[in-house]
């Protein structure tokens, strides 16, 4: 998925840990200026939930040739279940701020907290669009959500945290081309 693809689905707030803005115009085209941004010291993350997407292996897109969907480079792929909810897939692309470059290999963790809910930690798997190419690299899962809950996501890198305050979008999303 690219993140021209990804409408603003929530309103990101100020936090004290990092700069948050509301979503890129959708002109843009940079790894990590869709969804809600914010930056540490080092990175640009930017945090989008979208619809649930097919998850492939790289064997499995050779010998399928999907045309949409997403191959696993690595990490773990495992649903995450919620308390009650519809499915969502939670993409984090990371960028350095110095160089704007993709960060590939960083195995950040993602920790997701509903309203009332302890923090739970989000299996992270490695992955990119189908026929998106290295410039969709980036962190995520299928999650479940409630549709129009309250969650706060946590994103620690090498030391670097940023927290994401989101509200879960309750409309289908405009599906990618
Ligand atoms: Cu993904």
């Amino acid at each position: 998925m690219t993140a021209r693809a990804l409408a603003p689905v929530a309103v990101a707030v100020l936090t004290s840990t990092a700069l948050a803005s509301n979503a890129a115009p959708s002109s843009t085209t940079a790894p990590c200026a869709g969804g809600h941004v914010a930056r540490t010291a080092s990175y640009v993350l930017a945090l989008s939930l979208g619809p649930p997407e097919a998850m492939y292996t790289l064997a499995q897109v050779k010998a399928e040739r999907p045309r949409s969907g997403e191959v696993m480079l690595g990490g773990a792929m495992s649903p995450m279940h919620m308390a009650m909810g519809r499915a969502y897939h939670l993409e984090l692309h990371v960028c350095s701020r110095s160089s704007g470059a993709v960060v590939t290999g960083a195995a950040p963790t993602i920790w997701v907290a509903e309203a009332k809910g302890m923090a739970k930690r989000l299996p992270v798997a490695e992955m990119e669009g189908v026929r998106s190419g290295r410039s969709d690299y980036h962190y995520g899962n299928n999650v479940a959500f409630a549709p129009g809950s309250r969650v706060t996501i946590t994103v620690v890198l090498r030391g670097e945290r940023a927290t994401f305050h989101l509200v879960v979008p309750k409309a289908a999303h405009t599906m990618k081309p």
